[in-house]
């Protein structure tokens, strides 16, 4: 059976754009999955993080693989792009993250559904919202008026 999920792209570091469509090449070639839809590009301010500007997209796939098998294959694609974990949020060539799977929601010592600070990030909400303009975080509410009471944030289309 298919789940829709969505997938978090952000790079502040190197070739942030060709890094985004190299990692977006790579989840749609994983198997028995196919791309539904991919954001705009946008450019944001680090969000309680340091270093430069963030480049931040989402991806919506439909997946027969499992929430932690899928997880297992960002994790792979991180690493094969150069992703190197020395602090928390420290600036990174690529971070995929697993935001929404079907309506699961899950916490598990690897794996938290819906993503822990998805409805807290513009970085996150602005690009989903524009290939889902009726998502809904399980747990949370839906994901336009998660936005429209965040205070400002600087997100803006690349
Ligand atoms: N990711 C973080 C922390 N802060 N800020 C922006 N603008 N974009 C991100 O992708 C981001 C962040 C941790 O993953
Ligand atoms: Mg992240
Ligand atoms: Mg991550």
């Amino acid at each position: 059976m298919n789940t829709l999920a969505a997938i978090g792209f952000g790079a502040n570091l190197g070739s942030k754009v060709s890094q985004i469509q190299a990692a977006r090449q790579a989840v749609t070639e994983l198997p028995n999955t196919v791309e539904t839809a991919f954001s705009p590009l946008y450019k944001t301010a680090p969000h309680e993080a340091s270093g430069p500007d963030y480049i931040n997209a989402v991806q919506l796939i439909e997946t027969a693989l499992s929430a932690q098998t899928l997880l297992g294959y960002l994790q792979a694609i991180e690493l094969a792009q150069g992703r190197q974990r020395s602090f928390r949020h420290a600036p990174r060539t690529l971070d995929l993250d697993l935001l929404l799977f079907g309506d699961e929601i899950l916490c598990s010592a690897s794996l938290t559904l819906p993503h822990p600070r998805m409805h807290e990030r513009a970085f996150v909400l602005a690009p989903l919202l524009d290939v889902w303009p009726e998502a809904f975080i399980p747990g949370q509410g839906a994901a336009k008026e998660l936005l429209a009471q965040l205070p400002p944030q600087a997100v803006e289309l690349l």
